[in-house]
């Protein structure tokens, strides 16, 4: 007789979007592997399962789709990603490609300009006194720095929020997030769609550079497309709620804030952290290839594994005081980029954006206080807020 726990946990609502902790504390302590009954899925929280299943990919596959949907069963939303919802050998051609698109040399490039944008957004906020770090910093800069690196033109570029908003819902079930976010994003579905073609996108940046790795035969021209999606997908709405995350952590924890003042080359250290600690990608599932044993319970083939993310980045197995932000932590190894052959392709640029705010935070803010109630942005993947008031002061 094999038993194993099981819960009838919603991680995809409102009460749960509010304060997840409890619900993910009772997750990882029911055991390694719990039953979630309300979608008849398997759920890990505790890092040493999560780490486990990131890391086998033949047995943990995504290429039936990394949200609930089973796309064995149902039709995609959209075509799948070349990149997120493959398995190798396809996988590996388009991450080679992107791998060198967004290579740690190529990265080097853009940091003068991404600083220079950090620096005057700040010595503008600064100018301003109060205003909202949500809206007015992490998406604003984000949407300065990141369309110009992948070659897009001033125009229309915040139709990158509410698409990104849109595909980070699809990966959970089709509630009212979820039909809401597809609202928000059909009028803007046309014009993404249209920015992936060849002739939308200046030389010189990310979307350029891919189709010149299909005339070098790496990729078809189709597939081109498809992986400029991918960039244009997973490129703002990530770092949007990092740099948010990364601004909440300081705002909340002045002690973390003076620390990164005395010794700016924290910057990097408390960005990191804050990608441990708020975990703005919360879950990411994967579908069984064959019938496995996952901490010691029988899976049979084909079924959706619910790893939280965010869950693994707080677990007392794996981290001392880890619902601390310390700046100072040695938090590599955190699960927040995920692991593995699927971690986060665009990560070092996610660094540098995040680095470079929050270095010119450190050198220019003597404090970040929280002027008003926050709003938080409920969304079926993404951790993050819609609203933060704030105030700073020049140092
Ligand atoms: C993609 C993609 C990759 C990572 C995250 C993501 C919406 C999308 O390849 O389209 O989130």
């Amino acid at each position: 007789m094999s038993g194993y726990p099981v819960s009838d946990l919603d991680p995809f609502c409102a009460e749960y979007f509010a304060d997840p902790y409890p619900a993910q504390n009772a997750l990882r302590e029911a055991g390694p592997v719990v039953r979630l009954t309300r979608y008849n899925v398997w759920a890990v929280a505790r890092y040493q399962e999560v780490y486990d299943v990131l890391n086998d990919w033949r047995t943990f596959s995504s290429a039936r789709g990394v949200g609930l949907a089973d796309f064995k069963k149902e039709k995609p939303w959209r075509v799948p990603s070349l990149l997120l919802e493959a398995d190798p050998p396809l996988h590996d051609r388009t991450r080679k490609v992107l791998d060198e698109v967004l290579s740690p040399a190529a990265m080097r490039g853009l940091r003068a300009r991404f600083a220079a944008a950090a620096d005057r957004l700040v010595d503008n906020m600064l100018a301003r006194g109060g205003f909202d770090a949500v809206t007015e910093l992490a998406e604003a800069y984000p949407l300065e720095v990141f369309p110009d690196a992948v070659g897009m033109p001033r125009e229309n570029r915040r139709h990158l929020l509410p698409y990104g908003n849109m595909a980070f819902n699809a990966f959970g079930p089709r509630n009212a997030y979820f039909e809401a976010a597809m609202r928000d994003a059909e009028s803007v579905l046309a014009w993404v769609q249209a920015q992936t073609r060849r002739d939308a996108l200046a030389s010189g940046g990310f979307g350029a550079a891919v189709y010149e790795k299909a005339d070098a035969g790496q990729l078809t021209q189709e597939e081109a497309g498809l992986v400029v999606r991918s960039i244009l997908t997973a490129g703002v709405d990530t770092t949007v709620s990092g740099i948010g995350a990364a601004v909440y952590c300081l705002a909340r924890f002045p002690d973390q804030f003076r620390k990164l003042r005395d010794s700016p080359n924290l910057a990097r250290g408390a960005f990191e952290e804050a990608i441990r600690f708020e975990s703005p990608v919360q879950t990411f599932f994967r579908t069984t290839t064959r019938s496995v044993e996952l901490g010691g319970v029988p899976l049979e083939e084909g079924e959706k594994v619910l790893m939280f993310l965010g869950a693994a980045n707080r677990d007392p197995r794996r981290w001392e005081r880890p619902d601390e932000y310390d700046i100072e932590r040695r938090n590599a190894g955190h699960v927040g980029f995920g692991y593995g052959i699927h971690q986060c392709v665009g990560q070092v640029l996610a660094r540098l954006e995040g680095d470079c705010v929050l270095r010119a935070l450190a050198s220019k803010a003597a404090s970040i206080e929280i002027t008003g109630p926050i709003e938080r942005r409920f969304n079926n993947t993404m951790r993050g807020l819609a609203s933060l008031p704030v105030t700073i002061r020049a140092a």
